[in-house]
């Protein structure tokens, strides 16, 4: 039987989106020769950080990843989130301005050529920046579509120089002081976040690292300075905020995972046949919509066609597991 699995870049005509509009907007600017703000502002600094503050956030989206949906508004995207260092609950966006991206230093150790220390400034200085919209569905079934900047993850890999036995990278979200993350105060989470994916998962072409979301940089709530967005998984494996990486031969511990292995699997791979034990997965609800108007979820997200190749075609525990 031949299947014909949609790309992501075929978009029909008719669904012209704000995101044309947001593309299009940066190209008036520019026409008018109006320079952005924070172009302007850029001007006042020493040479090497106006290259910094310009170039690391305005960077040129790449097309391949476009989504057939429309963006969601930014104030939706950086207004209702997860991040439970800062409490249990959407509204966290406020509590989150109190954590500290400078100086941010990044481990890279485990099963690597050498381990390093690397500071997140010095660390973009050695990738190659783009934008990349993509989807994101929570498992708690509302999803938004949003403009990410960063690198590819693979990068990040090859900078680590992994050895030959390394089978997965692990990840880990800083844990501050309870004055700053005064959801640390909840003693029965197993702090701190974290996560995890094979080196095949790690290394897929749509394993991205995040700097920038909405062409500045990726505000605190949403995981400042550094997050994941593995879009054809569920939320919770985006981790946020990564202060580690360690490469191992041992499957990672998980957040989640060690809380409700049942719920919470390592694969997690977003699929609207296999239900959470509490709720269905069959649909979802967009960020700035209604909760009632539903739909449906797709298979990987949408994404099959950049990551069925790693899972086994008729296995339903790798979706959730
Ligand atoms: N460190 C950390 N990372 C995290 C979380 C969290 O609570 N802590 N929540 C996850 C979940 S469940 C989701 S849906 C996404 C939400 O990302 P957003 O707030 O940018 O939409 O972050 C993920 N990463
Ligand atoms: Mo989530």
């Amino acid at each position: 039987m031949l299947v014909k699995v949609k790309k992501g870049w075929e978009v029909p005509e008719r669904d012209a989106t704000p995101e044309d509009i947001y593309v299009n907007r940066r190209q008036i600017v520019k026409s008018l020769g109006v320079a952005p703000v924070i172009a302007a502002g850029a001007s006042i600094l020493p040479a090497g950080s106006a290259l910094a503050a310009t170039d690391l956030y305005r960077v040129s989206r790449n097309k391949k990843y476009t989504v057939e949906r429309p963006l969601t508004a930014e104030k939706e995207a950086t207004s209702y989130n997860n991040f439970y260092e800062f409490g249990s609950h959407k509204q966290i966006s406020r509590a989150a301005q109190r954590l500290e991206t400078r100086p941010w230093n990044i481990i890279v150790d485990g099963m690597v050529e050498k381990k390093f220390e690397i500071g997140i400034d010095d660390l973009l200085k050695q990738v190659t920046l783009e934008e990349r919209v993509y989807r994101h569905r929570c498992v708690e079934a509302w999803a938004m579509t949003v403009p990410w900047s960063g690198f590819a993850m693979r990068e990040l890999v090859k900078l680590a120089k992994p050895t030959s036995g390394a089978k997965y990278v692990a990840m880990q979200t800083i844990a501050e002081s309870k004055a700053e993350m005064p959801g640390l105060r909840q003693f029965w989470y197993p702090w701190p976040y974290q996560e995890g994916l094979t080196m095949e998962e790690a290394t897929n072409d749509l394993a991205f690292l995040v700097t920038g979301l909405y062409g500045k940089p990726v505000p605190p709530q949403n995981g400042a300075p550094l997050r994941l967005a593995v879009p054809w998984k569920y939320g919770f494996k985006s981790i946020k905020s990564i202060i580690r990486f360690s490469f191992t031969d041992q499957k990672p511990k998980t957040f989640w995972g060690s809380l409700q292995a049942k719920e919470y699997g390592f694969w997690a791979n977003v699929n609207p046949a296999v239900d959470h034990p509490r709720w269905s997965q069959a649909t979802e609800w967009l960020l700035g919509g209604r909760q009632s108007d539903r739909v449906p979820t797709r298979l990987y997200n949408g994404y099959t066609e950049f990551v069925a190749n790693m899972y086994p075609a008729d296995a339903d525990e790798v979706y959730f597991r």
